[in-house]
C-alpha cells in the first residue's frame, strides 16, 4: 500500500531538511548555495628544505580517488621522485569520514591526528596531499597547488620541468582557469545547495572545456601532433587537468550531473587525455576502482544506497576517440 500524501510530505521535509545538515559536513555553501572550498590548512608552501633530495626525509601523502592528491602523485611519478620522496597512501574512513593510515605513521593512526600534532587550527580539515618533513616532523605544505610547484624544484631521478621557461605565462593562465572552471568546478556542480548554483558551475565548467578544446584543437595538439596545453612540452596546466578529466565518465558525470556532453564530444580533449594517460608513470596512479568505491561509497548525503554502479573500463576510455573513428567513417577515403 502507498504511503499517504501527508506522509510523504513530511517525510520529504524531513530528508531535505537532513540533507543539508549533512551537505554541511561535506563543504559550506554561501546563502545562494554555491559551494565554497574551505581554504586549507598549511596553504603556504614553507621554502625549499635544504635536505630536500636526501632520501626518505620527505613523504607525499595521498589518498587514491582524491583529484587534489592525484596531481601531486603524477608529478611525484612523471619526475620520479621515488628515490628522495616517499608515497604514503592513506584509505578512506567512510564512517567517521576521515583519512587513516594503513599503518601508523609518525604514531599518528588518522590524518587528522597527523594536522593536530603539526599545529594545524582546530576545526581545520585534514586534507591530502601533504608534503611531510620527517626529520622537522612538520607539514610543508598542505595545499596541491603549491605543493606540485616545490615538488618540480625538488631534485628529480629524471630532469623533466614541468614549468618550462618558454610556456610559463600561458601556463600560469590555463592553471588559474582550470582550478576555478574544472578542478574546483566539478565539486562546485556535485555540492550545488540549488537548482541556480549548479547551473552557474556547471555552464562555467564546459566553457572552460569548450576553451581548451579550442585551444588543442587549435596547437594540433588534439590531432596527434606533439604539443599539450600550454605549449610544446607537458606543463603543470597538463597535470592539474587529467586528474579532473580522467574521472569525467566514471564519477563525476554520474554523481555529480556533469554529463551535458560526454569527453568523446570533445576530439582534441580525448586525444589529448590519451597521450597523457600513456606518460611513462601515470597510469600506475589511475585507480578507477578505488575511484568509484570511495566516492560512490563514502560521499552519503549524494548517494546514500552506497551501491558502487558499474562504470566503463579505464581502457575504453583512453583508447582513440569514437567520434574520430565516426568522423573517418564518413569521410571519403583517400586513394592509397
Ligand atoms: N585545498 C586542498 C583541497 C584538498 C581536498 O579537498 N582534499 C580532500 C579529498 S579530495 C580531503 O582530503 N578532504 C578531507 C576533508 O575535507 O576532511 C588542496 O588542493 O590541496
Amino acid at each position: 500500500m502507498l504511503p499517504p500524501p501527508w506522509l510523504v510530505r513530511s517525510a520529504r521535509h524531513l530528508w531535505h531538511w537532513q540533507w543539508l545538515q549533512l551537505m554541511n559536513g561535506l563543504g559550506p555553501a554561501d546563502a545562494q548555495g554555491n559551494y565554497r572550498r574551505p581554504p586549507a590548512a598549511f596553504a603556504e608552501a614553507l621554502a625549499l628544505p635544504d635536505d630536500a633530495g636526501v632520501a626518505d626525509a620527505h613523504v607525499v601523502i595521498v589518498g587514491r580517488s582524491c583529484p587534489w592528491a592525484h596531481r601531486a602523485w603524477l608529478v611525484w611519478a612523471l619526475r620520479r621522485l621515488q628515490a628522495t620522496v616517499a608515497l604514503v597512501v592513506v584509505e578512506p574512513d567512510p564512517r567517521a569520514g576521515r583519512w587513516r593510515f594503513g599503518e601508523p605513521f609518525e604514531g599518528c593512526s588518522t590524518l587528522a591526528e597527523l594536522y593536530g600534532r603539526c599545529g594545524a587550527p582546530p576545526g581545520s580539515r585534514a586534507t591530502v596531499p601533504v608534503l611531510y618533513d620527517r626529520r622537522r616532523r612538520q607539514v610543508v605544505v598542505g595545499e596541491s597547488a603549491r605543493l606540485i610547484e616545490l615538488l618540480n624544484r625538488w631534485p628529480a631521478g629524471r630532469d623533466f620541468d614541468l614549468d618550462p621557461p618558454g610556456q610559463r605565462a600561458a601556463t600560469a593562465a590555463w592553471r588559474e582557469r582550470l582550478q576555478t572552471g574544472v578542478n574546483d568546478g566539478v565539486y562546485r556542480c556535485g555540492f550545488a545547495r540549488s537548482q541556480a548554483a549548479y547551473e552557474s558551475a556547471e555552464a562555467e565548467l564546459f566553457a572552460t572545456l569548450d576553451a581548451v578544446e579550442q585551444a588543442l584543437a587549435a596547437s594540433g595538439a588534439g590531432a596527434g601532433e606533439p604539443g599539450w596545453l600550454s605549449g610544446p612540452h607537458p606543463s603543470l596546466a597538463d597535470v592539474q587537468l587529467f586528474p579532473t578529466l580522467i574521472r569525467l565518465e566514471l564519477v563525476y558525470a554520474p554523481l555529480f550531473g556533469v554529463s551535458r556532453r560526454p569527453l568523446w564530444q570533445f576530439p582534441a580533449l580525448w586525444h589529448w587525455r590519451s597521450r597523457f594517460h600513456q606518460l611513462p608513470g601515470v597510469a600506475d596512479t589511475c585507480c578507477p576502482e578505488a575511484w568509484r568505491r570511495d566516492y560512490f561509497g563514502a560521499l552519503f548525503p549524494l548517494h546514500p544506497s552506497g551501491i558502487v554502479p558499474a562504470g566503463p573500463a579505464l581502457a575504453t576510455l583512453v583508447g582513440s576517440c569514437p567520434m574520430a573513428a565516426a568522423d573517418a567513417g564518413s569521410q571519403p577515403r583517400r586513394p592509397e
